[in-house]
């Protein structure tokens, strides 16, 4: 099966984890995302770049839809630029908080205590900004469809987390609505739609996070594995 155009290659990087060693990777990675905070009490502290680097290479591994990679990350560390979108940002979260918001939502929200000030988006070393591509374009400008480019830029978003995660960083996945802005300020294509800001850094030395809990498992897994 398969034409010569469409090669298939063994497998060879998978590794095969012995029973005991599979046990103690999924309960200490368990651990390990349990301990992950949102946070938005960043300092300046500095980020080498090749972390960050790194962490969107593991991003960019991600499965997506006929492998066609819908994503795009631009990483901003300028501070011209932060600022920008600090007040891009701030300008559209007053209009949320003041008027956009229906009172469930401000409600919903209240325990995480966020108003319209984002200092995190100048004072945090890193900005990574996801777009979407809605569709692909070709070198000579003809559009290629994309296959589930929101589930795609999900995954690579959830793996760029994690890996930051993993690497001793704090992460804020901030939605400022509507983010058309990020365009403009990216100089960005109109094909890619922003996805997510991901605010990258440390946290304060006296950082709080609210206290929130998670759903017990019970709750939000139903096992149906009976014989
Ligand atoms: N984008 C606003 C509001 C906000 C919305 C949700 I849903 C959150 O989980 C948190 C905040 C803000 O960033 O303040």
């Amino acid at each position: 099966m398969g034409s010569s155009d469409h090669r298939f290659i063994p497998l060879d990087d998978f590794r095969a984890v012995p029973p005991d060693e599979m046990a103690e990777r999924a309960r200490s990675f368990r651990d390990e995302m349990q301990r992950r905070r949102t946070v938005r009490d960043f300092s300046d502290r500095e980020v080498a770049a090749g972390i960050i680097e790194d962490c969107l290479a593991a991003a960019a591994s991600a499965p997506s839809g006929a492998n066609l990679q819908p994503w795009h990350f631009v990483v901003v560390s300028e501070a011209a630029l932060k600022k920008k979108i600090r007040l891009a940002a701030e300008e559209e979260e007053r209009r949320f908080y003041a008027h956009r918001a229906p009172q469930e939502w401000l409600d919903a929200l209240a325990p995480l205590g966020t108003d319209s000030n984002k200092p995190f988006l100048e004072r945090a070393p890193y900005l990574i900004a996801i777009f979407e591509q809605i569709y692909g374009r070709l070198p000579d400008g003809r559009k290629v469809k994309h296959y589930y480019p929101k589930e795609s830029v999900g995954i690579a978003t959830g793996i760029l987390l994690v890996a930051l995660h993993r690497a001793g960083l704090a992460t804020l996945t901030h939605t400022p609505s509507p983010m058309k802005f990020l365009n403009e300020i990216l100089g960005r294509p109109s094909n890619e739609k922003p996805f997510l800001l991901l605010v990258v850094g440390y946290p304060t030395p006296g950082a709080t996070v609210p206290d929130i809990r998670r759903k017990a498992l019970s709750e939000v897994v139903t096992f149906r594995t009976g014989s």
